[in-house]
């Protein structure tokens, strides 16, 4: 009962929000872990040189950015945009493959990657996961990427960072860019329940939460380059979760929830309606309001 009316509360001003679109600067949730720690990726740790595909970030300058909402180019639908900062921007474009694996059930396998490429054009696909354990850089494996969807000028978006903010301190002297792109609920959902395996029934809306691993790969078909949130680690044993480089679960939004928050400000939301409703049943008896301003302050 609590639950549902703070939900209802929370919810509402989210609904009500602007659209959104992928040459948005500002509104957007930094990754962050479970713990809820910002997740940050160093320059020049991406394998194989090119710093068009090395993911930068630190606790200034964000490495990784997610939100959601309906587009400016398409308000009937919610789409999920990713942003990731590389340390290179290059003039022809990014021009590689950024893959995100998405683990749907929280346990920390890996069930579904999705590769945005930039050849050519840009497309997203999607590969299921081979028989390993796919919980480590050592143990994933995925198979041939399907299900194309391609993507213009209102999901798809290049840009030079550095000359919006400044820029993370590359080690290349040239500018960051941000990589952008867009999918809506509806189309993520197709592909989940299409070609993630166990996942026939699975739902994308407001409330679904996905951990993420985020890298670039020279060919698409292994995490060869650089894997956001750990220093190298491209072969390592060690879980993407204890290597940092898991987030935590995220909203379409980018928001790791924290329902100890959640239940505290419903106690204190409903506390705040209490007042209300004392202080008007007070002013019908003409009686004095009852005062518990501390309570409200904490409203604020
Ligand atoms: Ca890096
Ligand atoms: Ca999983």
């Amino acid at each position: 009962m609590v639950i549902s009316i703070v939900g209802c509360l929370l919810a509402w001003p989210l609904k009500a929000q602007t659209t959104i679109s992928v040459t948005d600067m500002t509104g957007w949730t930094p990754w962050m872990t479970a713990g809820n720690a910002v997740m940050v990726d160093p320059a020049a740790d991406q394998q194989t040189g090119q710093g068009q595909d090395d993911f930068v970030g630190d606790l200034t300058y964000y490495g990784f950015q997610q939100k959601a909402g309906k587009l400016v180019s398409d308000p009937t639908n919610d789409y999920i945009l990713y942003r990731a900062r590389m340390a290179k921007h290059d003039s022809k474009g990014f021009g590689g493959n950024w893959e995100l694996g998405m683990d749907l059930d929280g346990n920390g396998s890996v069930d579904l990657v999705m590769k945005m490429t930039d050849k050519k054009g840009q497309t997203i696909t999607f590969a299921s996961p081979g028989t390993g354990a796919n919980t480590s850089p050592s143990t994933t494996s995925w198979g041939s990427f399907v299900g194309s969807i391609t993507l213009n000028t209102n999901t798809y978006n290049y840009q030079n960072a550095t000359a919006v903010d400044g820029g993370y301190a590359s080690t290349s002297s040239t500018a960051n860019a941000w990589v952008t792109f867009g999918i809506s609920f509806n189309n993520l959902q197709t592909a989940i329940q299409n070609y993630a395996t166990g996942f026939s029934n699975y739902v994308v809306n407001d409330q679904t939460r996905i951990s993420y691993i985020s890298f670039t790969s020279t060919q698409g078909n292994a995490i060869n380059q650089d894997l956001y949130g750990t220093t190298g680690n491209l072969s390592s044993t060690v879980t993407f979760a204890d290597l940092g480089a898991g987030s935590g679960p995220l909203s379409p939004s980018g928001v790791v929830p924290e329902p100890a928050t959640y239940m505290q400000l419903g106690v204190l939301m409903l506390s705040g309606l209490g007042v209300m409703w004392w202080r008007r049943r007070g002013a019908k008896g003409q009686t004095t309001a009852v005062d518990i301003g501390p309570a409200n302050k904490h409203l604020v």
